[in-house]
């Protein structure tokens, strides 16, 4: 019988199972990636007897593997928040599934556990941007403020380390990250005895900070349209970078364009205060599409840039 710990790379995954290996160790094999790779399920060879831990990556994107690996005869424990489809009736599937928007996985998992490592759901819950439900969480554990802001500032770096667009990119491959962690009962005396924390928030800090030095290519009536060249530091910050942009002029549409072979990946947001309109400048480009509040392009054609800037221009002048 071998076991298999699927866990999404970000800080929710992380501490998802960090909370389970710390009441249940077994020693498994880990598969993980960055926070955007969620079929992982697809890299798993199970057998009949095979345990499965999954944690933090959507059922429906996995449909179709969970359904081979259960037919295979392994079984599976699935936990996760996020959009499930159908979930297969199946003797060997125990899902705990609960797509409420103020939970996450690791307080799914909190709960299983009767809040037995209650810290590190408190800190994945901050690291999936939850700052209510994770104070909620950390009430009995009885913190003072600096106590709590240290868990947040941990499952915020966490969160941070997880994108980009392969494990190259990141500043730590989520599988070491974990098997660092994982001799800590505390997230405490992880950030009191592990660089890991300061290693984080410096090159995050590092990160924001080259992302604001790069000079819009354009600025007008509409909003900010930032291009970012093609290099690990821009895959890792740009989202991060788009939030905090948006934030500071929401009266602003923004967007930002990071440099690929031949191109550019781009995420627009509409102007916080009017959500309306990202979709439908992104599916003029035959990539694109989104939600009326924030959408992307995954091959905007460098040929094409100019004609997306018209758009922009276009869509979100009032
Ligand atoms: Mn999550």
């Amino acid at each position: 019988m071998r076991c298999y710990d699927i866990f999404n790379g970000d800080a929710d995954g992380i501490c998802a199972l960090q909370q389970l290996r710390l009441e249940e160790p077994r020693g498994a094999t880990l598969v993980t990636g960055v926070k955007r790779d969620v079929r992982l399920l697809g890299r798993v060879d199970a057998r009949a007897g095979d345990e499965l831990t999954v944690l933090d990556i959507s059922l429906a994107a996995n449909a179709v593997e969970l359904a081979r690996l259960l037919a295979a005869g392994a079984r599976c424990a699935y936990f996760d928040h996020h959009a499930a489809g159908t979930i297969p009736d199946h003797p060997n599937l125990a899902a705990r599934i609960d797509t409420a928007p103020d939970t996450c996985t690791s307080l799914i998992v909190d709960r299983f556990l009767g809040g037995r490592r209650r810290a590190w759901a408190v800190v994945a819950a901050f690291g999936d941007n939850l700052p209510r439900a994770a104070a909620r969480a950390a009430a009995p554990l009885g913190l003072d403020e600096t106590g709590l802001a240290r868990l947040r500032e941990l499952g915020e770096a966490l969160n941070y380390n997880a994108y980009g667009d392969t494990v190259a990119d990141l500043n730590y491959d989520p599988a070491d990250l974990y098997a660092t962690l994982r001799g800590y009962a505390e997230p405490r005396d992880f950030i009191e005895n592990e660089p890991v924390l300061e290693v984080l928030r410096g090159a995050f800090l590092d990160d924001l900070d080259r992302a604001t030095r790069v000079r819009p290519a354009y600025t007008g009536a509409a909003g900010t349209v930032v291009v970012l060249p093609d290099a690990a530091w821009c895959r890792r910050v740009h989202g991060i970078h788009g939030n905090r942009m948006a934030e500071r002029e929401p009266g602003a549409a923004h967007a930002v364009l990071v440099a690929k072979e031949g191109g550019y990946v781009a995420s627009v947001r509409a102007p916080v205060e009017r959500p309306r309109g990202a979709d439908t400048i992104c599916s003029k480009f035959e990539t694109g599409g989104g939600r009326s509040g924030a959408g992307g392009i995954n091959h905007l054609p460098e040929a094409d840039l100019p004609r997306f800037l018209a758009e922009f221009e276009k869509q979100f002048r009032e």
